[in-house]
Order: structure tokens, then sequence, then C-alpha cells
């Protein structure tokens, strides 16, 4: 072949080539045998990849879960959970689980309450009836505020709430703190926790009121009290009386613990609590942990707690401790109780399900003494003591709660 027709040959070879590669693409290129992740979100991994359990992880995904994982709230995080168990129980083995509440609705949400009345309330007209133990009523409203209805006469406009009222919890107790009522509640003036070698001495004067919150306040203050013991340290504790909170009742409550100081807050115990409800002194009489936070440990662990005697008259523990990614004290707390009939209990916070317990070896045998009506609640903010010392820094503190609700739940 001539010379000029091999170069016209070559030069129509080469210009057909690069035209096959541009329209042809990547069919025949150098791909990888197999793409990572191709056809596959990256969320959609396989178990046990490596790639989404670790230490910052919260849960570990197994194949049945991972298509049903919940979101996991900013407020907590497992798995610090510390979970004893009485011989011969078989719940709560795994992790700490974040459940979100499948009916009831969890009755008062978590934004703050106005300052009046209980508010939020399921329903309206049936729980004046349903008043519990005290004799002060839930400051129910059965009528609506419709006074100023600038037009026509038909006034009896009231009936519009009745009617078939939802099935759900029904408020019997409400205390909202817009006063400290001294028919419900008293203040503590003693060294009540020396048996834990706390430090405080609880004083009347520590007890106050703001913006609709009752407010126990901790401060470095040389007290003598009643029992002659001098302490460096005062602190705030109140007691209810003549308010029962029973089997097939949940509780509610709102609480803060201030200021949010991680690096000086050692040492501080905010508790909600009942204790000894069944005689026969401590353990076997029953303790409730609604929740108690001790800084000197974590200030980001609240722990939620039962004590009682085992039938050799051994104290037990039922306890689940959460560990959130923020301090206690970062932000207010709605917490609730379920007390069941059948011995069921859980324990909420900010509308999150952080434990259950449905049995135990009591002495008493299960559900006792926790089938009992507890008759004092107790609200205190401890310093020092066994969870470890107090860090002079943490204080001036407070520890403040917004209200406390009693509900009956639905049978
Ligand atoms: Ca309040």
């Amino acid at each position: 072949m001539p010379i000029g027709f091999r170069l016209v040959a070559l030069f129509l070879a080469l210009a057909a080539f690069s035209a096959g590669c541009l329209f042809d693409p990547g069919e025949d290129s150098a791909a990888p045998a197999a793409l990572p992740f191709i056809g596959e979100p990256p969320n959609d991994l396989l178990p046990g990849s490596p790639t989404i359990s670790g230490e910052d992880s919260p849960t570990t995904i197994t194949d049945d879960t991972r298509s049903t994982l919940l979101p996991i709230p900013p407020t907590t995080s497992g798995p610090e959970t510390s979970v004893t168990i009485p011989e011969g129980a078989t719940r709560n083995t795994q992790p700490f689980e974040i459940v979100t509440e499948p009916t009831r609705p969890q009755s008062p949400t978590t934004t703050r309450a106005p300052a009046t009345t209980a508010t939020g309330v399921p329903t309206t007209a049936s729980s004046t009836a349903a008043v519990g133990p005290t004799t002060a009523a839930p400051p129910t409203t059965t009528t609506r505020p419709t006074t100023a209805a600038p037009t026509t006469t038909a006034a009896p406009t009231t009936t519009t709430t009745t009617t078939a009222a939802p099935a759900g919890p029904v408020l019997v107790f409400a205390e909202e703190f817009d006063s400290f009522d001294t028919t419900r509640w008293t203040k503590e003036h003693s060294t009540y926790g020396d048996g834990n070698s706390e430090l405080q001495c609880y004083t009347p004067q520590q007890v106050s009121m703001a913006n609709g919150n009752l407010v126990l306040r901790a401060e470095t203050r040389t007290e003598t009290c009643p029992n002659g013991s001098t302490r460096d340290v005062t602190s705030g504790m109140v007691r209810s009386k003549g308010v029962t909170f029973s089997p097939g009742q949940r509780i509610v409550y709102r609480v803060k613990l201030t200021p949010d100081d991680e690096a000086n807050q050692g040492g501080l115990w905010p508790a909600f609590w009942s204790s000894g409800w069944a005689g026969g002194g401590w353990p076997n009489g029953g303790e409730w942990d609604g929740f108690e936070v001790m800084t000197a440990r974590s200030p980001k662990r609240t722990v939620f707690s039962l004590h009682y005697a085992d039938p050799f008259d051994q104290h037990k523990k039922t306890s689940k401790e959460v560990l959130s990614q923020t301090n206690f004290s970062a932000d207010w707390h709605q917490l609730s109780f379920d007390y069941g009939l059948n011995g069921t209990m859980i324990w909420r916070m900010d509308g999150v399900v952080v434990q259950t317990v449905s049995d135990a070896n009591t002495k008493q045998g299960w559900p006792a003494p926790f089938n009992q009506a507890m008759t004092e609640l107790k609200i205190n903010l401890a310093l020092g003591g066994s969870p470890g010392p107090l860090d002079a820094r943490a204080l001036p503190a407070t520890y403040e709660v917004d209200y406390v609700r009693i509900y009956d739940l639905p049978r």
C-alpha cells in the first residue's frame, strides 16, 4: 500500500477507535470487579458491619432490629447501665433500651405549664370527683374561661368538653408550686441523711418559691441543727403530708438542677423519692427512687431504683443508670413513674422509658411492698455523703421542682 494510503488508513483507524471510546463509556473499561455500596444506601449495612457500632454508638444493631431502630433522643444515651437483678429475675438482661411510649400519652408535655392550674389534664370534670387522698382538690377548671363571649345569648356552652372522656390517665392531684401549701408539705429542719454521711443541715429557710417553682437552695453557711450538730453547709428538703401515691397511679414531676457547671458541681445529690411506707424499717418497708443524680460520680448520670429486703432479710436493689450526653443540670427534665397494680413499674425520663421492673424476689413476695400506697414523698438536695465529696465550688446550687402531678391510670 502506498505510504499515503497507509497514513490515511491509519488516521481513519485511530479516529474510529477514539469514537468508539467516546460512545461506549465504561462497558469494557477497567472497572473494579465489585463496586462498593452500588445500589445500597450507606446506612443499609449488613449485620455485623464494623462501621456502625462503636464506642459512641448507643445501640448495637442486629439483623432483627435494624429496620426498627428508634432515634436516640438527645438527653439520653445508653448503654451505660448498671442493672442489679435479683436472683431468679429474668428481666432486663439487655442493655439500656430506649422505647417510645406505645400507647398512653404522657400526660403533660415537657413544655412549661402555665402558671395557673392543672392544665394539660386529659379530662376535666371527672378529675374533681376523683380527687385523691388529700383535701385540697386539684384546682381543675371544669369550664373553660369562656366568659367574654362577645356575642349570642346561648351562654351554656360549657358542655363542649365533657362527653365521653378518652380513656387515659386522670389527674387526681396537682401541686404546681404557685405557692407553698403548708397543708401538703413540710420543710425539713434536721441533719436527715446522716446515715449516708451527708454534710448538710436542712433548714426551712433554704426552701422558697420562685417563678412557680419550689426552690431548694444549698449554700455554704454554718448552721446548728436541732440535734445540736453544727454543719458548714445547709440545704433544703420537703416532705409531703397527707399525700398518697398508690398502685394504679402515675406520678409526674418536672425538675431542674442549677447551675450547669460540669467542673464545679461535684457533691450535689438531688432526689425525688419515698421510703418506709410498708413498715418494718429499712429496707423491708420499701424505697422508691423516682430519680437521683449524684454529681460526685457523674453529673451526666441519672439513677432509677427500688430498694427492698429479700426473703433472707438482706438488702436488695434494682437499679438502672442512664448516662446522658449532657449534664443532668443542662436542662429541665420531666420524669414520671407508673406504679402498676400488678407490680409492673415504669420510669420515664423526658418521655422515654428508662426502666421497667415487673418482678423481684422480695421478702413479702412480689409485688409487696410495692403494692401499697406510698405515704410520704421526699424532695431534697443532699450534699456530699456516700456518693463522694462535696466540691465547695458547687455551691450555691439549687434544685427546683415545677410541679408534682398524680394520675389514675386506666384499668
Ligand atoms: Ca409550677
